[in-house]
């Protein structure tokens, strides 16, 4: 039996000597697979759930009588506007007939009872001579067919006064009408007149031009 065991044990001997002398070089890397082709697409999911209307404030889908914003008894998305803005300044129009006035006179006043102090404290007033179909806001100097003229405005209590500097003086055949705008501040929220004068700017209105401020205002 020794003898066997022995035999054995010298035949693995040999055999790992074999394996251990007998291994050759690596071998070079064998070249990249191709690549897969695409899987198919996935099933489409669910459809989302519905967004909530603007006007259910209270997100519970449901048409709620405190959601009726406008009060029409109806709630859609009428009742989806925000809250009203701040009045814009208010503003009337006063035309005065000039027609009466003395030729050549290089100061004319106008009565315009409605400019009281507090009026005046309280708007901004902008003046416009017309020959009847072109407005001119004054100050201006303004040229014409046979003259220039270059008249400046003064307000006070009561009146308005248009002087003509140039020495030409007041025609009333050619300047049978002054328009006043009064563009109250006061209810701008107390706003300053270079406030007003300010926001007319940003709405792009030109307060030099009447049609413009007419138009913003909403003068006929
Ligand atoms: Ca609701
Ligand atoms: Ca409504």
């Amino acid at each position: 039996m020794k003898l066997k065991r022995f035999f054995m044990l010298g035949c693995m001997v040999t055999a790992m000597a074999l394996i251990s002398s007998c291994s050759g070089e690596d071998g070079k890397d064998g070249l990249n697979g191709t690549n897969g082709t695409n899987g198919v697409d996935g099933a489409t999911g669910p459809a989302g759930s519905d967004g909530i209307a603007c006007w259910d404030l209270n997100a519970n889908g449901v048409g709620d009588i405190e959601e009726d914003m406008n009060g029409d008894e109806f709630v859609d998305a009428l009742d989806c506007q925000g809250p009203q803005g701040e009045a814009g300044p208010a503003a009337q129009r006063i035309i005065v007939d000039t027609t009466g006035e003395t030729p050549g006179a290089t100061s004319i006043e106008l009565d315009v009872p409605e400019l009281t102090q507090a009026v005046l404290d309280t708007h901004i007033v902008l003046t416009y001579i017309t020959d009847g179909s072109n407005f001119w806001s004054i100050p201006a100097a303004i040229p014409t067919a046979f003259f220039n003229f270059d008249l400046v405005v003064r307000y006070e209590v009561g009146l308005i006064e248009i002087r003509e500097l140039i020495g030409t003086g007041w025609d009333p055949d050619l300047f049978p009408e002054v328009h006043i705008v009064l563009i109250e501040t006061a209810s701008m929220g107390g706003k300053s007149q270079a406030d007003v004068m300010a926001s007319l700017k940003a709405a792009q209105v030109d307060v030099n031009n009447y049609e413009e401020v007419k138009k913003f205002f909403g003068l006929k």
